[in-house]
């Protein structure tokens, strides 16, 4: 009587009419699948032998009918918690699902790191859920524009020795499509929103699932949703296929979703199934929706009930008897049962393997693999890693090649790694030379605000480099989904004063992937971002500083170069390496004349968590890294000058990891510190060097720690009080000397 999953969805979807009974049949039995290993897991909760639950009970004929439309292992599934039906019936098995409610090593999703329901399949292509509502949507987008991609450019999926790609098997389909589902409640989130405008715009393979509960946890749909309907609200997004649908009939949503299917792999663009369904528990064990809802309410909802309908179903059409029925009943009650008892016994995660899979086990870009070779030989005031740079105003010998500028280096290396690496695609807000391709015949083109990533649509095209829509969290949410299918997004955040919006993605999805999935997915993108103040007139919205933010991150590698030449070599290897990287580049050292730096050829790279330093000294240590370098430098010159104080200056260069080794050797040399940095100082990057090495150096020091930053406001926009607010060399010169006498 039961048929294999697979086969329903074969011969399901050979057929245009009424389903057959054996197919409503394995329906009920992968439905009842779902529901009793809630009930089950509801039960270990109350034991206390799991320690989370919530169901998907009432969800499982939109799951079900989703995932007999749909190719496990071909297409690609963005799911979210409720969708344990679905998962089930794409080939995931309830030992797999409670493995993860006990939280054992063997969990297949997460090793015990996730809480029950944030399921992860390489192998079934369900890419690992957070519980964040919503922000898996772009995850989606971005996934679908890469296999769009790689569609198109077959020879960007050939793995390459010696970056990131050597760890990332590509597969794609011409006419695949991308799954992603959430509550009607989500719908609220910008995230969905954001998704669909580049569904819509791109005309993208993505079939939207909107599961209508009628509830946000106690938040009812109207509350949330203007006018009550979400299909309403997005019944004009160009080129999707909108169907509206009883979503507790099983078979109704299976053809629902059929034709949504059938739209997005002929390539018409993006769908979205609402589907109106009822949750049939509260919205999680902790949950008690006697609270807030009425009992007539809720004894309708039980009357939806996709499970007591489907039973009757079966019953009314003769398609089983009570005896067959009962018969099925009592097998997945033994097949969960025995799945219960496999998870209690499986074995525990260790404590000793928490730190796994932060970072990339595969790539370590503090590696003498980053610290390259460079093609042609520079002077020896230019490579940053041999000595210091040359002073403010020093004149360049007749003989030097061209210097270039921060900007220039950093815009040579985008070109460089474009042409290296097919899998590169740069997008951000204004990045691309002209959207409108035409009109590059006549005009220059734009490539950027700050003009860093000029000429690079015009080499490699608008597949390549493009605009995005002006929505922060849309950039880094699809470069997500980019990069889980193994392309290499190096995305703009126009200005790091309008990062906050993608935060929730960067915080929450991008730089926790790796491990929350146990090692199964990651995203090594790169964020380019402007930074920093000491514009005049840059006002609080454009000098922002902020990298401690980031440095509290775990899985974020973040970088912040003060020259011309460090700017090139480490954002190639932001750009090889196999982690997330958070690239600041300060806008006030983009032009400098101070900082520049001839050409280092293509394959200049420096390894992460190296300092530099910048200026040998034997009195003081001055930590310090951005725009505060060339600050540094003239107060310390002065210090010399002035009070015969011999500073020696380390620029850290990578923020996350920073180079601990260098700031001990030093520290231990000179036994008196300064770390400085432009940032606010409370709470600043510097609190943490001051307080490691006061705690592991401190037989070392015969002076305090000291720190310099900014005032702990924001940057005004008076110059004056700009100047006030923001470090100075003198703020620095004055801590040098004091320290010194301490
Ligand atoms: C960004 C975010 N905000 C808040 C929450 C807490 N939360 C979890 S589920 C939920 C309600 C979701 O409702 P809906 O989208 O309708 O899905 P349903 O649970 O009804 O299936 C909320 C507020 C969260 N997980 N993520
Ligand atoms: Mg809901």
């Amino acid at each position: 009587m039961v048929l294999a999953a697979s086969s329903a969805r074969e011969s399901l979807s050979a057929s245009a009419a009424g389903m057959s009974s054996r197919q409503l049949v394995e329906i009920y039995r992968l439905m009842l699948l779902s529901r009793r290993v809630d009930d089950r897991e509801i039960l270990l909760k109350r034991q206390q032998k799991i320690f989370f639950q919530i169901s998907g009970a009432g969800h499982e004929a939109l799951g079900v009918g989703a995932a007999l439309a749909m190719r496990p292992g071909y297409d690609w599934f963005f799911p979210y918690y409720r969708d344990r039906a679905l998962c089930l019936a794409l080939g995931f098995t309830p030992a797999d699902m409670m493995l993860q409610a006990v939280g054992a090593s063997t969990d297949p999703s997460s090793g015990g790191r996730q809480m029950p329901t944030h399921w992860s399949s390489t192998s079934l292509n369900i890419v690992s859920l957070s519980s964040a509502t919503g922000t898996q949507l772009l995850h989606a987008v971005g996934c679908a524009e890469a296999g769009r991609y790689f569609s198109l450019h077959p020879e960007a999926a050939a793995r390459a020795d010696g970056d990131y790609r050597a760890f990332r098997d590509v597969t794609f389909h011409g006419d695949e499509v991308v799954y992603a589902s959430i509550g009607e409640g989500s719908t609220s989130q910008g995230e969905f929103w954001e998704a669909m405008n580049t569904a819509s715009n791109n005309k993208l393979p993505v079939l939207f699932c909107i599961e209508d509960n009628g509830y946000a946890i106690s938040t009812p749909v109207e509350v949330s949703t203007p006018g009550g309907n979400i299909s309403r609200l997005v019944a004009n997004f160009p080129n999707f296929f909108f169907a509206e649908v009883d979503g507790s009939d099983p078979e109704a949503s299976f053809r629902a979703f059929q034709a949504a299917v059938a739209h997005c792999r002929a390539g018409l663009g993006p769908a979205l199934v609402h589907g109106h369904c009822v949750r049939a528990y509260s919205h999680s064990l902790s949950d008690d929706d006697r609270l807030y809802r009425t009992q007539a309410e809720r004894e309708a909802d039980l009357l939806r009930d996709p499970l007591v309908t489907i039973r009757a179903r079966l019953l009314s059409e003769s398609i089983l008897t009570e005896a067959e029925l009962t018969a099925l009943e009592h097998s997945v009650e033994r097949e969960v049962a025995a799945a219960a008892e496999r998870a209690l016994e499986a074995p525990l995660p260790k404590v000793s393997d928490i730190t796994l899979h932060v970072y990339s086990d595969d790539l370590d870009p503090t590696s003498s693999a980053f610290a390259t070779e460079q093609k042609e030989k520079l002077p020896p005031d230019a490579q940053s890693s041999k000595g210091a740079q040359p002073p403010p105003g020093a004149q360049p010998p007749p003989d030097a090649k061209p210097s270039r500028t921060m900007a220039d280096l950093i815009n040579a290396c985008l070109h460089d790694e474009m042409r290296r690496d097919p899998r590169i695609v740069v997008y951000g807000q204004d990045v691309a030379d002209a959207s409108r391709e035409a009109a590059l015949a006549e005009v220059k083109g734009k490539g950027g605000v700050f003009k860093l990533t000029a000429g690079l649509q015009t080499e490699f095209g608008s597949e390549r480099v493009f605009n995005s829509p002006l929505a922060e969290a849309n950039i880094v949410g699809r470069a997500i989904g980019y990069a889980l299918r193994g392309m290499k997004p190096v995305v703009e955040i126009q200005f790091f004063d309008y990062i906050w919006p993608a935060m929730h993605q960067i915080r929450n999805e991008l730089s926790v992937i790796r491990w929350r999935s146990n090692g199964q997915w990651a995203c090594p993108i790169v964020m380019r971002v402007p930074i920093g103040g000491y514009l005049t007139g840059g006002s609080i919205y454009h000098s922002q500083s902020g990298e401690s933010i980031f440095t509290h991150i775990p899985g974020l590698r973040v970088v912040m170069p003060s020259n011309a030449l460090d700017a090139n070599g480490l954002l190639r290897t932001a750009i090889r390496c196999d982690d997330p990287v958070l690239f600041l580049e300060h806008k006030r050292l983009y032009r400098e004349t101070h900082d520049r730096a001839p050409y280092p050829g293509p394959d200049f790279a420096i390894p992460f968590g190296k300092a530099r330093i910048v200026r040998p000294g034997s009195h003081l240590t001055l930590i310090t890294y951005g725009a505060l370098v060339p600050r540094s430098l003239q107060a310390a010159e002065r210090a010399r000058r002035e009070h015969n104080i011999d500073v020696e200056i380390l620029d850290l260069r990578t923020l996350s990891p920073y180079d601990w080794e260098s700031i001990s050797a030093s520290v231990r040399k000179t036994s008196r510190v300064l770390v400085a940095h432009e940032d606010m100082l409370s709470w600043g990057y510097g609190a943490e060097i001051a307080a490691r090495i006061a705690d592991e150096l401190f037989d070392s020091l015969d002076a305090p720690v000291r720190r310099i930053g900014a005032m702990d406001t924001f940057v005004a926009y008076q110059p004056i009080l700009e100047d006030a607010i923001l470090p100075q060399p003198d703020t620095i010169l004055k801590a040098i000397v004091e320290l010194k006498a301490y």
